[in-house]
């Protein structure tokens, strides 16, 4: 059996983090830019297999986002940079301790490869690690150096038995340990200094939140509606939505009870079948679905199923809620956010439809009182809808709705898609499906013409569709440029 391990990374910024990270996971140390970490590995420890997940942390307000449900925390300094190792009891282990108590922390001091030339002002000592370790409520330090890959190998076995150890026995009287000394590095010989480096490119953030964005309470492809009571003006509120999407999103009452309303629903995704429809009711009705009384299914519009939200969910709470799942944003939240009532009724929605993510957006809010919302959480977000989104549909037969049909004079691929995803970003076909074309109504559309002789555009396609589905694209050296020119074609996506 495989355990799996969260293990969180913080400390300031530049004390070597992201080195470290990437020193343990490669075997070497990045000479050139070390960009921020997520990754796992799989560790074996005492005849079991481990796979450890690495969070690296970086964006400020991002953080304690990272910092649910997890294992064991890294706080870093620098061994060169005295202020950073005064931070691991002023800032790090405050902050940790008020997020996640009782989780195992190990510190970690990075560069020890500079100790012996750097400023005696400057360098922390051992003896200074283990006089604060006496008050700390870390009891373990581990110096490193990713430069000269020391310690490097010792660290995630020490972060699993930590787990372990703390788990099996309380904290107090343990002994304090050291482990490591930077006299024990030799020195390295003087570095060649870097070539010059390639020149950057600016990149635009993606927009494949934007496509998304619109997509909420648009009729296209609509096969759900909410129903929530609004008391003020007594009147009911609709929200139009899909539960393609609704089974990817984070909220877990959400993404649970739309995965089974997509077991109910034929194929071609046109009509629901009775008895499944009979059986979601009954557990509605009885209460079984948190933050929901009632499903019902209109005459006029026998293709969707309209939900009705019990009314301890304010009716633009919910609508604040339903945007962050489909974009990592919320104008309706933006636009309130200054009035702690209306966040603690997102908060008390979220609650109940089990939203970790926007309980903690609107904490952080409340806390910090800057902008709820910024670019990393929305990107970060949108990347975990994403990959949910790729899991499920992409390329796989489970509810598409077209089948895209590539050939060429000796070989052809057809591609098992879904309107819904293909049109949120793209105005291609968005147009195609959902003005008056052929397509329209079609199960299949042919591409073959646009591919041509040239058979590497399948697989520009196949990156392309790959970007749609889930913000991210596998970019190699053969569909790069024609990828670049595909994108641009279909509607100036950024991938
Ligand atoms: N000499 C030395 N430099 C390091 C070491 N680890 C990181 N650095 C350098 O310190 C800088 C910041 O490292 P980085 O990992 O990006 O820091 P982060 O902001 O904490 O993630 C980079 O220029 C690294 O090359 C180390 O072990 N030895
Ligand atoms: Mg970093």
């Amino acid at each position: 059996m495989e355990n799996s391990l969260k293990l969180v990374v913080v400390g300031d910024s530049k004390v070597g983090k992201s080195c470290l990270l990437i020193a343990s996971t490669t075997n070497s140390f990045p000479e050139d830019y070390a960009p921020t970490v997520f990754d796992s590995v799989n560790v074996i420890y005492g005849n079991r297999n481990y796979n450890v997940g690495l969070w690296d942390t970086d964006y400020d307000r991002l953080r304690a986002l990272s910092y649910l449900r997890t294992d064991v925390f890294f706080v870093c300094f620098s061994m060169v940079d005295r202020i950073s190792f005064e931070n691991v009891e002023s800032k790090w282990i405050p902050e940790l301790i008020h997020h996640c108590p009782d989780i195992p922390i190990i510190l970690v001091g990075c560069k020890s490869d500079l100790v012996s030339n750097a400023d005696c002002d400057s360098i922390v000592t051992k003896e200074m690690i283990e006089q604060k370790l006496q008050n700390s409520l870390a009891s373990l330090c581990i110096i490193t150096s990713s430069r000269a890959m020391y310690n490097i190998d010792k660290l995630f076995k020490l972060a699993i038995s930590e787990t372990i150890y703390v788990s099996k026995s309380s904290k107090k009287g343990r002994k304090k340990v050291v482990i490591g000394n930077p006299e024990d590095i030799e020195p390295t010989p003087p570095i060649v200094p870097p070539a010059r480096k390639a020149p950057r490119i600016y990149v635009e953030s993606s927009n494949y939140g934007k496509g998304f964005k619109n997509l909420l309470d648009s009729d296209f492809c609509c096969d759900t509606k909410f129903v929530i009571y609004n008391s003020k003006k007594d009147i009911d509120v609709e929200i139009k939505a899909h539960s393609l999407v609704l089974a990817c999103v984070p909220s877990k009452v959400i993404g649970k009870l739309f995965d089974e309303v997509l077991v109910s629903r034929d194929a071609g995704m046109n009509s629901y079948s009775h008895e499944a429809f009979e059986k979601l009711s009954a557990k509605i009705n009885g209460g079984r679905v948190s933050g929901f009384s009632s499903v019902s299914i209109d005459e006029n519009e026998p293709n969707i199923l309209k939900f009705r939200l019990s009314n301890t969910i304010h009716h633009r709470a919910f609508k604040s809620l339903l945007e962050i799942q489909y974009y990592g944003g919320s104008e309706t939240m933006r636009k309130r956010c200054k009035k702690d009532q209306f966040l603690n009724k997102v908060k008390t929605a979220s609650t109940i439809l089990e939203c970790e993510y926007t309980n903690n957006i609107v904490s952080n809010y409340q806390i910090v009182e800057e902008d709820v919302f910024n670019e990393s959480i929305e990107t970060y977000l949108n990347d975990l809808l994403g990959s949910e989104i790729k899991k499920k549909y992409f390329d796989k037969k489970t509810h598409s709705d077209v089948e895209i049909v590539f050939s060429t004079t000796d070989s052809s691929k057809n591609f098992h898609g879904h309107k819904l995803f293909l049109s949120a970003n793209c105005d291609v076909f968005r147009t195609m499906f959902e003005a008056n074309f052929v397509e329209h109504s079609s199960r299949q559309v042919d591409l073959s013409g646009e591919i041509g002789e040239n058979e590497n555009r399948i697989s520009e396609f196949h990156a392309l569709f790959e970007y749609l589905y889930s913000a991210h694209s596998t970019i190699n050296e053969r569909n790069a440029v024609g990828l670049l020119s595909l994108a641009n074609e279909y509607g100036n996506l950024i991938v």
